[in-house]
């Protein structure tokens, strides 16, 4: 398999995974913004929507899509129980979990990245808005537990944890949040944390 992605982004997620369950694969970095791939090759042949990740198959189809492709890794790698069997209700959560994560938290910091330069009345706004998602988020996570879905890591937290890791890159705390300052501790201390942070470059 092949990840396409960029360093600290959503692929992160899928790159997590991938050294959880210890997959041979290559990773190619992408430059997003010129739409090119290390390998010089267009992105826009890779993912015409010009995102990462994309991850490419043995039999060279390409997934793309966070949640797509987190769940595509879980399943095939079924015997880590990175994630609920297909067909469950605790699949459903999980599926829950990430359309959370994706279309609400995700979407939530994207005008830090997308319109760095915005004036302090928009950041004020967007900030507001980001520290409600973060809280609705916090609200999701179990008091008793270590995990989204309880004691087992999933593929859910590894996207929850680089999502959240964003805001070292924006300046929102996440003191107001316990809880979610224990997990981030939680999951950054994973081996194949550790070892994709310092594939990525970002290892502190
Ligand atoms: N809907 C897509 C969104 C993916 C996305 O937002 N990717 C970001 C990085 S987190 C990206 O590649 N943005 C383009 C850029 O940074 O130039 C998904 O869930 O996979």
């Amino acid at each position: 398999m092949k990840l396409y992605y960029k360093p600290g982004a959503c692929s992160m997620a899928a790159h997590i995974i991938l050294n959880e369950v210890s997959a041979p694969h290559s990773l190619e970095k992408v430059d997003t913004g010129a739409g090119i791939t290390d390998a010089g090759q267009a992105y826009s042949d890779i993912n015409p929507r010009g995102y990462v990740p994309a991850l490419r198959l043995e039999d060279g189809d390409v997934i793309t899509e966070n949640s797509a492709v987190l769940q595509f890794l879980g399943d095939h790698f079924a015997d880590h129980a990175l994630i609920p069997k297909a067909g469950t209700k605790e699949r459903l959560r999980l599926q829950e979990v990430l359309s959370f994560l994706s279309s609400e938290l995700h979407v939530a910091f994207s005008p830090f990245f997308t319109k760095p330069e915005m004036n302090e009345e928009r950041k004020q706004s967007a900030t507001q808005k980001l520290t409600r998602k973060i809280g609705e988020f916090d609200a999701l996570l179990p008091d008793a537990a270590p995990f989204i879905l309880g004691d087992g890591f999933s593929v859910a937290d590894a996207y929850a944890f680089v999502i959240l890791n964003w805001t070292n890159f924006i300046g929102v705390s996440l003191d107001p949040w316990p809880k979610l300052v224990e997990f981030q501790a939680r999951i950054g201390k994973r081996p194949a944390v550790m070892q994709t942070l310092q594939e990525e470059g970002l290892a502190a």
